[in-house]
């Protein structure tokens, strides 16, 4: 059986996943008012999946029969400097997502909670992706620079994200 402080931790989470999709949708409107319509693109499809991240745990909460408890959803930044500060804010983000998954797996493991620790162990593989997807785009934003082709071209190939 699920704990009250697993059950409430896990309320947290779907909390910060949808944060994470409300901070990439503001992501996204930046871009679309900034003309980097592929940028744009991409961060609406990554504020879709943190959605659904949010939703995975929701669904996992009502699955078991425990109780979901939704929170205000903090306002997100809604402008950065360039587009380069952007992502390396998703990275940064990312990173602190992946502290919270963490935290998350090792309080099942304490409370021997076998159940939440194999749920949870998808999002440990997703973020170990989320992560090195947002580095290697900073990575391609280090090497665009001031050049501004090279940011049209990284423009149209995250427009192409399925
Ligand atoms: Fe839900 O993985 Fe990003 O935040």
């Amino acid at each position: 059986m699920i704990s009250e402080k697993m059950t409430k931790q896990l309320n947290k989470q779907i909390n910060e996943e949808l944060f994470s999709s409300y901070l990439y949708l503001s992501m996204s409107a930046y871009f679309a008012d900034e003309s980097l319509d592929g940028f744009a693109h991409w961060m609406m499809k990554q504020s879709q999946e943190e959605y659904e991240h949010g939703m995975k745990i929701f669904g996992y909460l009502t699955d078991i029969g425990a109780k979901v408890e939704l929170d205000k959803i903090d306002k997100p930044e809604l402008k950065w400097k360039s587009a380069e500060d952007a992502f390396k804010a998703a990275l940064k983000h990312e990173i602190h997502i992946t502290d919270c998954i963490n935290k998350l797996t090792d309080l099942a493991y304490e409370e021997k909670d076998h159940a939440t620790r194999g749920f949870l162990a998808w999002f440990v593989q997703e973020q170990v992706e989320e992560v090195s997807s947002a580095t290697a785009i900073v990575d391609k934003f280090k090497m665009v620079g001031e050049n501004k082709t090279a940011l049209y071209m990284l423009d149209r190939e995250l427009g192409s994200r399925a």
